[in-house]
């Protein structure tokens, strides 16, 4: 495979424009014939040139152009493509060829799952199936028929509208599907299986009717009933907030246990991991709920960006990744109610990019939104891509104001419909809209690296005037050793220094003071000063309110600043922020008194501050228990010079701990007095008194103190939900106390048959601390992988337990005796045989290897040249990923 430049783009030479799949469904070997109508494309200046279609893993039956059948010296067939000379006018072409779904493990193409046949199409997935022009930009209306045993497959269903059923008499049966909508191949699919749905007619705004479905295996049946709910939540939300409608007569929604990603929107007929489409009391949590609302939004949501309006090309990922993530955390805001619930939800997200997309902004990976190069697409479907590119599409929201940003969208749906656009075209469609040069903006697009903004402030006590100097600066990254300063929105509060309360933010340069409030200020240069008058005293200032903007802020407060604004900013996102700067502080200090052997007791301002927010009557349950919790062992090393992940653990315990005792009363009536009678409910407000709950008996039991012990395992015992069990197993698992085998025991029988019970339990397994005595979890990890419920070929059982271990359980993983990277180059190149895909994912977990201290570094160095060594045997995605890393 060779480098694809985003700078090689060429229009395709030819375009097709109808296309017709006959399938013969076989998991041994699948036939298929491939009727496409071809025109060579007028824009095309490569005239004459060769019709080359991708085809991969496929066997060749037979080429047939314009109803003559071509002998083998008329065309050229390689692993890659199938290349026909002399396609120079309107041609029928019919190709027939065969493929295995039983031998692909990779999950690309169409493959065997629970003995159901599925298909994953994007990125490049469709030419495992037949030979095409596998690219975004190439736009075709679809006829399927799909023939297959009856009793194996008695459910066939592909996208668009089912047009035809029959019964061909011979044991096999017949289904006719034809999609009105073109479009590329990457949203094709293919369904057949022993499935059961439940469904519903759902009146859309227009009046019009549609079919809602989810598809599922029987026993899945009852896991159900919150997907098809958010599935209309989310079909109203589109309407409401966007004006967008349902284009189809039917949508139907599929969820299979062997997937490499979390969900696909293809056409009409989206396909999900279980573990992002199922969901009931005993099977999913609280997050878990809401993590299948969101999912089940984003994938919808693509219906009008992604797939009316489509990609011109891979490096425009962004463009409907960004967008659709910035438009599933809109709705989950949405769902959450008033303003304070909402914030919670921007908390997480922002917390979610800080802990995996700013490590990636800062790694041997690093890329902007829009990559300029890949050696396989699949490596860039990334934290950058899908999480800052939504950031990217929030700031233009963000500058622009709600209403101008509306316009502009609807403008670039307006103008790119049925086509395939590109990130200028979204940015065209805001300049028009804004009446506003946004040239600068489209660096976000091509700039990788997280910029740092420093902020200064100086209070002229004889002016009362107060001085705010920003400047930005972005930290070199691969192949891009200077950046451009970008256009930044910022916007900012004067708080009064006792009350907390907001002051007019009035420049010097001003005659009038506007109301109090956030004033949006914007960066266009490296450096900014403002200078604001009219205050009575030297005001605390509240800065990126909401997280407006992407960046590490550098400001210049002292811990009784952070603490100041940690109980009394008015904006929720930046007083939480508060309180987790301070944490991530105690942190660091503690991580120093380890390193250095010198102990040292927690800060007891710190501890003010924790006491005082767990007993704020203006908190909701759900607000305490983000902004109580403390920043995961990743964060803090995201901080640490070079990081020492036995030193990050004990710290973050210790200070776990000392929370825990200095405020036991408190914690130990914080549980009582957010319990949640009555039938459980997924609800924002039960989940949030669940979440601080389970939070306070955390913090309690790590105190030691017995009482939390014994609430402990009676909620195990007792509770009627998941999220309260779980939470009651993991803190129970992570401690020392001698009834956690038996929990554990008991949770492995109760969970045994249930593939999404599992994979949490042995993540659970994955990620648990060690204590004195115990088998080291490495050892563990190899045991659970020789069980009949762990397989390699199924990607959620790697994610859950391996990768798990590999990501969440630093101070195992990172043994320093090495074994724990040995371990990671063994099962990289086993997955690399198995799913280039999941290797891949798992190959990354070594990115961030030159921030370790020597002795760690200099082994994880050695575990991947031993990977590199094996070059010849790599997939291109698992060679990208370790080249990469390598540097
Ligand atoms: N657009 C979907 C991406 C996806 C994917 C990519 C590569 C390999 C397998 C995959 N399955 C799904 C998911 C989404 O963002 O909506
Ligand atoms: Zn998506």
């Amino acid at each position: 495979k060779t480098t694809i430049h985003r700078s090689d783009y060429r229009v395709p030479t030819h375009l097709i424009d109808t296309v017709k799949l006959e399938f013969d469904l076989d998991p041994e070997s699948t036939g298929v014939t491939n009727t496409m109508h071809v025109v060579p494309n007028p824009q095309s200046t490569e005239k004459g040139a060769p019709l080359v279609l991708n085809g991969e893993e496929l066997t060749l039956v037979s080429v047939t152009v314009n109803g003559r059948l071509l002998s083998e010296t008329e065309y050229d067939v390689s692993p890659t493509a199938l290349t026909i000379p002399n396609i120079v006018g309107e041609s029928t072409i019919s190709i027939v060829n065969r493929f295995s779904p039983v031998q692909n493990t990779a999950l690309s193409g169409i493959y065997v799952s629970g003995g159901n046949l599925m298909s994953q199409c994007e990125s490049e997935g469709f030419r495992r199936i037949t030979y095409f022009l596998d690219r975004p930009d190439v736009l075709a209306r679809y006829t399927v028929a799909i023939r297959a045993p009856k009793d194996l497959y008695p459910i066939l269903l592909s996208n668009g509208n089912r047009m035809e059923e029959k019964d061909l008499g011979d044991g096999r049966h017949y289904a006719l599907w034809v999609d009105p909508f073109p479009k590329p191949s990457y949203l094709f699919a293919l369904v057949a299986g022993k499935l059961v749905c439940r469904s519903e007619i759902f009146p859309l705004k227009d009046g019009r009717q549609a079919s809602l479905e989810i598809w599922v295996e029987p026993q899945d049946l009852e896991k159900t009933a919150h997907t098809l709910e958010s599935l209309k939540k989310s079909i109203r939300w589109d309407e409401e907030r966007w004006g967008l409608e349902l284009d189809l007569e039917g949508f139907r929604i599929v969820a299979t246990n062997d997937f490499n990603f979390g969900a696909m929107e293809n056409k009409g007929l989206n396909i999900f991991n279980a573990r992002c489409a199922l969901a009931n009391p005993k099977v999913a949590t609280d997050d878990d709920y809401l993590r299948v609302e969101s999912v089940v939004g984003h994938e919808y949501f693509h219906n009008w960006t992604g797939n009316r309006v489509t990609l011109r090309d891979w490096f425009q990922l962004a463009l409907k990744e960004g967008l659709t993530v910035f438009r599933d955390q809109e709705f989950s805001a949405d769902m959450l109610g008033e303003a304070s619930a909402r914030a919670v939800q921007r908390i997480k997200d922002v917390r979610f990019l800080r802990t995996n997309q700013f490590p990636e902004d800062a790694s041997p990976m690093a890329h902007p939104i829009r990559p300029e190069s890949y050696l396989d697409i699949n490596n860039f479907y990334t934290m950058t891509v899908y999480e800052k590119g939504a950031e990217v599409i929030r700031m233009l929201q963000t500058l622009l104001g709600r209403e101008t940003f509306r316009r502009g969208f609807d403008l670039y749906i307006a103008k790119n419909d049925g086509g395939a656009a590109t990130l200028e075209a979204f940015l065209e469609a805001m300049q028009e809209a804004a009446g506003r040069d946004l040239g600068q903006f489209a660096l976000w697009f091509s700039q990788a690296g997280t910029p740092r903004l420093k902020v200064e402030t100086r209070w002229d006590d004889v002016n009362h005037t107060f001085t705010l100097s920003a400047t930005q600066t972005t930290p070199a990254t691969p192949g891009q050793p200077i950046k451009r300063p970008f256009l930044i929105p910022f916007p900012v509060a004067l708080l009064d220094p006792t009350t907390g309360a907001e002051m007019p933010v009035q420049l010097i340069e001003e005659d009038e003071a506007p109301a109090p409030g956030t004033r949006m200020l914007e960066l266009r240069e490296t450096h900014h000063e403002w200078v604001f008058a009219g205050l009575p005293a030297c005001p605390v200032s509240s800065l990126n309110r909401g997280f407006a903007a992407p960046v590490i802020l550098e400001a210049d407060y002292d811990d009784a600043t952070l603490a100041f604004l940690a109980t009394r900013d008015g904006d929720p996102f930046n007083r939480w922020d508060a309180m987790n700067e301070l944490m991530l502080r105690t942190l660091h200090a503690q991580v120093r008194a380890k390193l250095t052997h010198e102990p040292k007791d927690v800060d007891p301002l710190f501890l003010n501050v924790v006491g005082e927010l767990l007993s704020a009557p203006d908190l909701s349950p759900a607000f305490k228990a983000v902004a109580l919790e403390l920043p995961s062992e990743r964060l803090v090393s995201e901080r640490e010079p070079l990081i020492d992940p036995q030193a990050v653990h004990y710290a973050r315990e210790y200070v776990r701990a000392a929370i825990g005792k200095r405020w036991i009363t408190k914690f130990l009536e914080t549980v009582d007095a957010n319990r949640t009678p009555g039938a459980y409910s997924p609800d924002p407000e039960s989940a949030g008194r669940r979440a601080l709950k389970n939070l306070a008996l955390g913090y309690a039991h790590a105190s030691g103190n017995p009482r939390a012990t014994i609430a402990l395992r009676d909620q195990f015992n007792t509770a009627d939900n998941l999220t309260d069990k779980l939470a009651a197993l993991q803190h129970m698992v992570n401690s020392q106390s001698p009834a956690k085998q038996d929990m554990a025991v008991e949770a492995l029988r109760e969970w045994y048959a249930e593939p999404l019970l599992i994979n949490k339990w042995l993540t659970i397994q994955a990620t648990a601390s060690l204590f004195p005595g115990e088998e080291p979890v490495l050892e563990r990890v190899r045991e659970l992988m020789q069980t009949n419920f762990f397989s390699i070929k199924n990607p959620n059982n790697v994610y859950a337990l391996l990768l798990a271990f590999f990501t969440q359980n630093a101070a195992e993983f990172h043994a320093v005796d090495g074994s724990g990277y040995r371990f990671w180059s063994e099962i990289v190149l086993e997955l690399n045989r198995i799913n280039p895909h999941v290797a891949a994912r798992v190959a990354r977990a070594l990115e961030n290897w030159r921030r370790y201290t020597p002795a760690l570094s200099r082994q994880m160095y050695d575990a991947l040249q031993f990977v590199y060594s094996r070059k010849d045997e790599l997939s291109p995605n698992v060679l990208e990923v370790i080249e990469k890393t390598l540097g």
